[in-house]
């Protein structure tokens, strides 16, 4: 192992105390994709050790009152979800994706969108309680291409310090990697695979 990727590797576990903290979290989010029609998903990545029962949990946006997105089953430790906005527009544009909850949240105009001038994703568990929230902005400090441009909006993996930091985020490649968790920043050489093991 390069001394470089070890000392990467404990960078990453000394920011792990405040990532453990966070049993479900989200990952990547597209708000605001190249299509006229926004083709938005949000990234759900399970962070704890155990197996997640979803029963009662549930997601927002920025406005509490709207249609809350409930998720459902379980994830695995280290598992992936996506809460995508529109199904037939999503499976349209990534044709084998589907690992993604049967809710929708921008369906046919019933419920709500992610803003392109910025929102919030808020994560509530069973007993509405908040256990992860983002407020993002399209504009800097926060990265712009992903409002619009092509690339998501992808969470830092060595720094999970703030969610609402928007250091704590970049850009992600075009289109982003919905369902896949892809590394980020400086540490090339590590995996998300690798970066959960460490955890496990
Ligand atoms: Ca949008
Ligand atoms: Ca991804």
């Amino acid at each position: 192992m390069r001394k470089a990727t070890f000392l990467a590797l404990a960078l990453l576990l000394a920011a792990g105390a405040a990532f453990a903290a966070n049993e479900l979290i989200v990952t990547e989010i597209m708000y605001n994709s190249t299509e006229a029609d926004d083709v938005e998903w949000i990234e759900l990545y399970n962070n704890s050790g155990a197996t997640l029962d979803l029963t009662g949990w549930y997601v927002l946006d920025d406005n509490l009152t709207h249609t809350q997105m409930a998720l459902s089953g379980t994830m695995a430790p280290g598992a992936v979800m996506l809460l995508v906005g529109t199904e037939t527009l999503f499976t349209a544009k990534y044709p084998g994706v589907t690992n993604y909850f049967p809710v929708f949240f921008q369906q046919e105009g019933a419920t709500w969108a992610l803003g392109n001038g910025g929102d919030a994703v808020n994560v509530f568990n069973a007993a509405a309680e908040l256990v992860f929230s983002v407020t993002f902005d399209d504009a800097a400090p926060w990265p712009t291409a992903p409002d619009g441009t092509g690339p998501s909006l992808l969470l830092v993996s060595n720094n999970y310090g703030d969610f609402n930091d928007a250091s704590s985020w970049t850009v992600g490649v075009t289109d982003g990697t919905p369902g896949v968790l892809t590394q980020t920043v400086g540490n090339e050489d590590l995996s998300w695979g690798l970066v959960k093991g460490l955890y496990r």
